[in-house]
Formats: C-alpha cells, structure tokens, sequence
C-alpha cells in the first residue's frame, strides 16, 4: 500500500507531507478496502490511458512520417485521457485550488477536484433555475394559534445553476432552490419535526443547524446526508426570537457562501405587534475566481473567501433579488426580517429616506427594543427586525451602508405607491436651477 502511495504520490517526504491523505494511514477496514478499489482503478486507468496514447503515437509516426505532427497528436491525446480519467482519479481530499492550507476544525474551503470534474462534466444535466431570489414577500401569516403543537416541516438541499446577474451564473447549493431558503415559522413551545432530503442530483453531502435548535451543531449531526439521502430530526423551539439556519457540514464557510441559508422565526407565545406588511431578506456574499462582472458560469474561490474579498455581495441571492417585488403604501407598517448569511461581513442595514421606528437589535424578542434608529448592525450568522411606518410615496433603497457594497448588488427597493405627504416631505418642483 505505501509503495503504491509513494508512486502515486511521489517520495517519502513527499509523503509525510500528505500525510493527512487518508490513503496513507486508512482509519478503518472498510475505507482501506475502497481506498485499494480506487488505487486499482487508477492505475488501470493510467496503464490503459498510456497504453492507448502509446499506440496512436506509434502509428502517428508510421503513417505521417513527422514528428511534428507526432507530438502535437501526443499533446491531444494525453490531454483527452487526462480530462477523461481525472474525475475519477483524485481522492476525495485532494482539492482545488491546490496547496490551500488551512487551519479550520474540519477540511479546507476549497472543492474536491473530483467534484469540480463532475460538475464540468456532468454540469450541463444540473437544474437550472430562472430566478435564485427568493421572493422577499414569500413569509407565512402570523400564527394564531395559542397553544404549542407539532409542527411539521421538510426541506430539500439543491445544488443548481442561476444567475447572479444577466450572463454571470453561479452553480448555487440550496434549501428548496432558493436564496435564502423558505421563511419558517413556528411558535414558542411548538415540537418540530423537520425533514431533510438531500436531491439525489447534489454532488455534496449537506445537513441544517438551526440558531433556534438547543443541542449540538443545531442540528447538523442529526441531519448529513449524502445525495438521495433524507433524515428526521425533532426539537423543541425554547426560546423566541428570529434565527439563521444555514448548512454546516464541512466546510461550513464553503457551504454557506454558496448560498445555504435562510430564517426560522420563533414567535413569541404573545406573538409580534401586528404589522400590514412583512418581508424577507438575506444578504449573503458570493466569491468567484472571475471578477467583478465576468460573464460565464463562475467557479468558487476559496483563496478569496478566506481573504474576505467577494465579487458579489448581495440581498436574495443574486444582484437585483429585491427589484420589482417589494411593494407598499403610504400610511402602512411595514416589517423587514433581515437576515446575514455572512460568510465574512457584517451588514450595516439601512433603508434610505427612512427611519426604524423599532428595532429589535440582533433579532432578539423578549428584551430592549431600540427606537428610531437609522442603521442596524446584521452579524454574519445572525439577524434583525426592523419595523417602520410609511409616511411618504417613493422608491426606498434597501443598501448595506458599507456602500461600497452597493456596487457589488448590496441593494434592493422598496416602492411606497400613495399620495404625497408635503407636510412630512415637500419641494418646490419649480425650481430652474439644475446642479452643476
Ligand atoms: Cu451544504
């Protein structure tokens, strides 16, 4: 075994280097038994790959007679077996971008390279969904029911194709293919039995930790699965209050910024002051070895994440989630649940031309509530409630004050329809002068 390791892997320093490959030190029976399958069918695969140029070379030579054309045949030859037989050659733990080295609790951010060959093999076969938004008024009704029950939930994990932008799309891991995942709400006290599948299409295993889950990894344990997989798990929501559930398998950060995320909200036994109107949305980061406005499908860049340095920073899952859909009028309350799938900033939430009459600060339900506030802090992994009333008709930019995110997709509209209100807000239309 070690010698097969050391030709596969090069020398012996080579390989204490590696040493956290499992094909050097295998934890069990059965990982060594797979591990001897994968080694076999490499080496066939080499063996037949070389075999096969071998002989196309040699004939090359016979029947042109030219070396030139000989070694550019070669070149085509070896290139072809080489992209045929990758996918299924890497260890699962090799990964790109390579020479990534980290330091978290599990593996790197970076993808299995056989992953990333599959996907561009295979990738044109992935769903492909029109819009990755969630519709930011897609939030269930208020509950009204005053005693606890169980409550029933399931979710799918989807890895798909979208767009972030017209020509730039993105290969999105989600719940139920959306960015964020759907709205759930449940009530102080109920029983929830949640279901997750994992699409049998998914290339990665995924699970859920829910923030409003008291037990380890919030759920996560309870719930990996693997393609085609599906667990239960049940818990009971304790405390009020709006929670991030996101997927943590490893590597969370690498899983999150893909787009696996979305909200729980807890009502309080008492349930939220009524409002006319409530809407949802994430702010979430995404990081592309493409730069800003590369059109084409972009591949994840782990080396960016790490440094915090997104391409594409974003309400609802892509730039433009929040145009066109969040509507309201003037004399109306209206609630915004604003949730931060991170993976690295902290969002500064601000609605521009408004005040927050309250804020619940850091989505928190039972304790001080903030008045009049302009700009609210949204952790990564965490969230907000901000409630305000409408006084004025207009457009209402939704923006992460850290505005040079705006230019990055951090913005969204809220159109307020009604009359105008000269006595809160007024100009004179008249004026000749323009700005210079
Ligand atoms: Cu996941």
């Amino acid at each position: 075994m070690k010698l097969l390791a050391q030709i596969l892997w090069g020398s012996k320093a080579n390989l204490k280097e590696r040493s956290d490959f499992a094909i050097i030190s295998p934890k069990s029976y059965m990982e060594m038994l797979s591990l001897v399958k994968f080694t076999l069918i490499q080496i066939f695969g080499l063996v037949i790959s070389l075999a096969v140029a071998g002989f196309f070379i040699f004939w090359i030579i016979r029947k042109f007679h030219s070396r030139k054309i000989a070694v550019v045949f070669s070149i085509i030859l070896v290139g072809i077996s080489f992209f045929l037989f990758m996918p299924y050659a890497f260890p699962e733990r090799l990964q790109y971008p390579f020479f990534l080295k980290t330091f978290g609790p599990a593996e790197g951010p970076g993808l299995p390279l056989k992953n990333v060959f599959t996907f561009f093999l295979k990738g044109s076969g992935m769903e492909k969904v029109s819009s990755i938004a969630r519709n930011p008024n897609d939030v269930p009704a208020p509950i009204a029911r005053t005693s606890p029950k169980q409550v029933k939930i399931e979710l799918e994990t989807k890895e798909v194709i979208a767009e972030m932008a017209p020509g730039i799309s993105f290969n999105y891991w989600t719940f139920n293919g959306t960015v964020p995942g759907p709205f759930l709400r449940v009530r102080e006290g109920d029983t929830v039995e949640l279901t997750l599948k994992n699409h049998p299409s998914s290339l990665y295993h995924h699970n859920i930790d829910l923030h409003a889950v008291i037990g380890p990894g919030g759920g996560a344990v309870l719930t990996s699965i693997a393609p085609g997989e599906s667990k239960t798990m049940t818990f009971k929501a304790l405390n009020p209050g709006l929670y991030v559930y996101h997927c943590a398998h490893p590597n969370v950060a690498a899983h999150d910024t893909h787009g696996m995320y979305g909200l729980i909200l807890v009502e309080p036994k008492t349930g939220l002051p009524k409002v006319d109107r409530e809407f949802y949305v994430m702010q979430g980061e995404f990081y592309s070895t493409g730069g800003l406005g590369k059109k084409g499908l972009q591949i994840f860049d782990a080396q960016k994440m790490l440094d915090g340095q997104p391409q594409y920073v974003v309400f609802n899952g892509k730039t433009k989630g929040l145009v066109g859909n969040m509507k309201a009028n003037v004399g109306e309350s209206v609630r915004i649940f604003i949730g931060n799938g991170g993976v690295n900033f902290i969002s500064s939430f601000h609605v521009i031309g408004e005040i927050f009459d309250t804020v619940y600060p850091e989505a928190s339900i039972g304790g001080a509530l903030f008045k009049n506030v302009q700009t609210t802090l949204v952790p990564a992994g965490g969230a907000a409630i901000t409630d305000f009333k409408l006084e004025v008709p207009g457009r209402y930019i939704l923006v992460d004050h850290a505005l040079s995110r705006l230019e990055r997709g951090a913005w969204g509209v809220l159109e307020v329809a009604g009359n105008e209100n000269a006595e809160v807000f007024g100009g004179s239309a008249e004026s000749g002068e323009h700005g210079h």
